[in-house]
């Protein structure tokens, strides 16, 4: 059993993806253990993302993390670090497979409507960067 956090960001729910987003979730057999709406500040935003601090793309990115709501969800399921990352696809949607949530809807490298952890590390801290342990469902 693994645990990996889950951001439809705020192209995402604008765009009306929330329920299309979930329900791949959910036929891939991955469960749903936490989930809530909310709106990054700007620091909250950089601190996220602090490991791409550096990138010529973190300001933009932050500012766009922060730009409106977005909607975390701790996963739960065997392997599903890298079950996750299938579903999403590459960084980059044009590299990304067909099928993918990148894929099939992200318009821009940078607006890829998901983020998903992508090592047990970065899983761990992200997750407690959202949640505290009384908000997690396990089954
Ligand atoms: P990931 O989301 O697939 O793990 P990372 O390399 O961790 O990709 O980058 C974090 C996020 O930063 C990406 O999802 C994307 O929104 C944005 N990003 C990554 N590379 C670029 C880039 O070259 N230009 C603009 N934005 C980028
Ligand atoms: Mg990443």
């Amino acid at each position: 059993m693994e645990r990996t956090l889950s951001i439809i960001k705020p192209d995402g729910v604008e765009r009306g993806l929330i329920g299309e987003v979930i329900k791949r979730f959910e036929a891939a057999g991955i469960r749903i253990a936490a989930m809530k709406m909310l709106q990054l500040t700007k620091k909250e935003a950089e601190g996220f993302y602090a490991v791409h601090a550096s990138k010529p793309f973190f300001n933009s990115l932050t500012d766009f993390m922060s730009s409106g709501p977005i909607v975390v969800m701790v996963l739960e399921g065997e392997d599903v670090i890298q079950k996750n990352r299938e579903l999403m696809g590459a960084t980059n949607y044009k590299e990304a497979k067909p099928g993918t949530i990148r894929a099939d809807f992200a318009t821009d490298i940078e607006r890829n409507v998901v983020h998903g952890s992508d090592a047990p590390e970065t899983a761990a801290k992200e997750i407690a960067y959202f949640f505290s342990n009384l908000e997690i469902v396990s089954r």
